[in-house]
């Protein structure tokens, strides 16, 4: 089996990267130029000969351009893409609208343009997200509540997975849609608050960051593990036939609470190191984003195996590692 996967070296791309190549996949990933290898999520991969150009290949394109992407797919022939790429900050998303759209929704019906025009189109995974349902009407999320995105950010997925359901029934494509909440882990980036968090946390415990500045505490996500999130989008493209899911853990948790968590593994009293800075406040905010994923259990057989009491520690461990080999200060 052959893969190939846009925005490889983000998080996703490098525990999904990971998978297929234990599974024996043979994969590809795009790479925009400006990216740089070096100490990436992937770097661990791409340093291992026995992987890089022999089961493990890397292409430079960017989604904006069509014709080498096209030949890039033309050429390397997958039997599943997986589509990550494109602007992930919800926040950002306000300060730079036209360019996330344009990465989101143009870039998802450009890929979707070139699939309708190949012979033998691979397998799509698109990478939605529970920011389509925005302020939802339902509490739990299904596959059919309705989109109602609050931010530049979740308009684009939104109009993304539905162009996605679009080409499945309109050209016959094997499209799936995954509506992931959030997921996690140590290679989330900096400026999520997750990871912002757990750093953090071991920071100062490590006596390198005197204080933890948030935006609202009070927000509540769907927080699960991203290592089963990965596992979800393989599975839904080893079934038989196309379809939407939700992949969720289906139990909130607010801001707070994670912050209690992660500082409860270094032994810390949160209290005397939270501040909140007003600046950090996105002022439309999604309400009640938890995801019911029955649909992804009953058919795919998927079900989230780790906790976020698991991850807080793992997220919490992998930095304290991180900052004691490379710290922030003397
Ligand atoms: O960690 P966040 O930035 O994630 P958000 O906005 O939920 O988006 C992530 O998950 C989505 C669903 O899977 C993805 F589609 C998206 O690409 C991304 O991966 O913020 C979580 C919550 C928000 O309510 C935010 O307002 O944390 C609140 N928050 C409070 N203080 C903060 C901060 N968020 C960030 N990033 N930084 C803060 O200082």
């Amino acid at each position: 089996m052959r893969a190939l996967i846009t925005g490889i070296t983000g998080q996703d791309g490098s525990y999904l990267t990971e998978l297929l190549l234990a599974h024996g996949y043979e994969v590809h990933g795009l790479v925009r130029r400006t990216s740089t290898l070096e100490r990436s999520r992937l770097q661990h991969l791409y340093a291992d000969p026995d992987l890089y150009n022999r089961r493990l290949f890397l292409h430079y394109c960017d989604l904006e351009d069509t014709t080498t992407l096209r030949r890039i797919l033309l050429r390397v022939a997958p039997d599943e893409l997986y589509h990550f790429a494109g602007q992930s900050h919800v926040g950002l998303s306000f300060e730079i609208a036209e360019s996330t759209v344009e990465s989101i929704a143009m870039g998802t019906l450009r890929l979707l343009e070139i699939l309708r025009d190949l012979a033998a189109p691979p397998r799509l995974f698109h990478a939605a997200s529970s920011e389509v349902f925005g302020r939802p009407l339902q509490v739990p999320q299904t596959e059919l509540t309705p989109m109602a995105p609050v931010n530049p950010y979740g308009a684009a997925k939104a109009f993304a997975a539905q162009m996605v359901r679009i080409y499945r029934e309109k050209h016959g494509l094997f499209l799936v849609n995954g509506f992931l909440y959030n997921h996690e882990s140590p290679r989330r980036g900096e400026n999520f608050v997750t990871r912002k968090i757990c750093r953090a946390a071991a920071a100062i415990h490590l006596g390198q960051q005197d204080q933890l500045t948030l935006g609202d505490t009070s927000a509540q996500r769907d927080w699960g593990d991203a290592r089963d999130y990965v596992r979800g989008m393989w599975l839904s493209l080893r079934h038989e036939t196309p379809g939407d899911y939700v992949f969720a853990t289906g139990r909130l948790h607010s801001v707070q609470q994670f912050v209690e968590a992660a500082f409860a593994v270094v032994g810390l009293d949160w209290r005397q190191y939270l501040r909140r800075d007003e600046r950090l406040l996105r002022g439309q905010e999604p309400a009640q984003l938890v995801g019911d994923a029955s649909l992804a259990e009953q058919v795919l057989g998927w079900k989230p195996e780790r906790d976020l009491s698991s991850l807080v520690r793992w997220m919490v461990e992998a930095d304290l590692a991180e900052l004691a080999k490379r710290p922030l200060r003397r």
